[in-house]
């Protein structure tokens, strides 16, 4: 019986050595020293034994348990310990390796003209208003003075919703719903999305911003517009920058004008850019604000007068940023756009 607990534990320590899991340390424990266990099945041979034997075989026993608990002890402790690394390790952090780089966004360059030119005219002492895209036939032609047969009524250049709703084809009726709405002295900028069935060139683009502007008080006149434009637009572009007036026919104005600004890449003096006549593209139409127009607004032509101009915001940030075709402000490539 010494020989059989001797050889169980010589077995045991060199089979608990091989095991590698928590489950089979678990199978070794129950088969060594279980109910059923190799110990148990010794001790229950005791009863053959000697008086003398008895003591001595039952004090080896316990020594033999002792030492396999033991083993089984240690290993547990060194499964534990290597699960904990390996934990650990799986969930290292290594602070050596480059970060993902954030992408911030930022103001698309037409927005930013936008903003600026809102801020130039807000210091000018003017309030910033809004206008649906969506309009009433009336407003946007009829209340301004356009006469029946204008060719801008037309299905082929404005894009009709129904017969009397369309996409505003200018800022234009926000002139309508201002002056319908106040009693002058009238001093606004509105500025928004127009839509016409303009084919897209370097210049055009069937959705296009605008910015409208319109004053309406006692002994507004023309030197007081030329004023305006010139103010904004050195104030824009820089000091360096003129505007030209060509004569030009709108219903809603009287007399009108349409204004160009200095080409941005000579400043004036004629180069491959602006064919050599030094001015850029045409940026504005404007004028005085037709008696017409003033009257179907309920404000008297008689006392009052005003001044109006509606001005290209994709024009604008062309001349401004020196881009030479409006696609690049509508095609959203990265490229472009991360350059401003
Ligand atoms: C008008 O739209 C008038 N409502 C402007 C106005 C307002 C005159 C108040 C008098 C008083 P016009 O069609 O010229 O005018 O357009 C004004 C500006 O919008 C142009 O000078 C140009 O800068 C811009 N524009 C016109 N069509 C397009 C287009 N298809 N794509 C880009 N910009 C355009």
């Amino acid at each position: 019986m010494k020989e059989r607990l001797m050889e169980i534990k010589q077995r045991a320590i060199e089979e608990i050595k091989e095991v590698i899991d928590m489950e089979e340390l678990d199978k070794k424990r129950v088969e060594f020293l279980g109910k059923k266990g190799e110990i148990t099945q010794v001790l229950r041979g005791m009863g053959k034994l000697s008086a003398e034997e008895r003591p001595v075989i039952g004090k080896l026993a316990n020594e033999v348990r002792s030492v396999i608990e033991a083993e089984i002890e240690t290993l547990k402790r060194d499964l534990k310990n290597k699960a904990k690394e390996a934990k650990l390790e799986s969930e290292k952090i290594d602070i050596s390796m480059p970060g993902r780089k954030k992408y911030y966004g930022h103001r698309h360059p037409l927005m930013r003209t936008k903003e600026e030119l809102e801020e130039i005219f807000m210091n000018m002492g003017f309030d910033v208003v809004e206008g649906p895209e969506i309009e009433t036939v009336y407003n946007n032609f009829d209340a301004l003075n356009a006469p029946e047969d204008h060719p801008s009524r037309d299905m082929s250049d404005t894009f009709y919703i129904t017969e009397n709703i369309l996409l505003r084809t200018q800022t234009s009726p926000v002139q309508v719903r201002v002056m319908k709405q106040k009693e002058p002295p009238i001093k606004i900028v509105s500025a928004g999305r127009t839509f016409r069935f303009d084919d897209v060139d370097d210049t055009h683009s069937p959705m296009f911003h605008q910015m409208e502007c319109l004053v309406v008080d006692k002994g507004v006149t023309l030197a007081n517009l030329k004023d305006t434009i010139d103010i904004f637009v050195k104030e824009l572009f820089g000091s360096d920058f003129n505007t030209r007036f060509r004569p030009h026919d709108f219903p809603f104005t009287e007399p009108s004008a349409e204004v160009d600004v200095s080409c941005f890449k000579c400043k004036g003096k004629g180069c491959d850019n602006c064919n050599g006549t030094g001015w850029a593209m045409e940026l504005l139409g404007c004028g005085m604000v037709h008696p017409n127009v003033l009257k179907k607004c309920g404000i008297d032509p008689e006392i009052y007068s005003g001044f109006a101009f509606g001005l290209g915001i994709d024009r604008v940030t062309m001349v401004k940023y020196g881009l030479n075709n409006i696609r690049l402000l509508f095609d959203n490539d990265m490229r472009f756009l991360d350059q401003f």
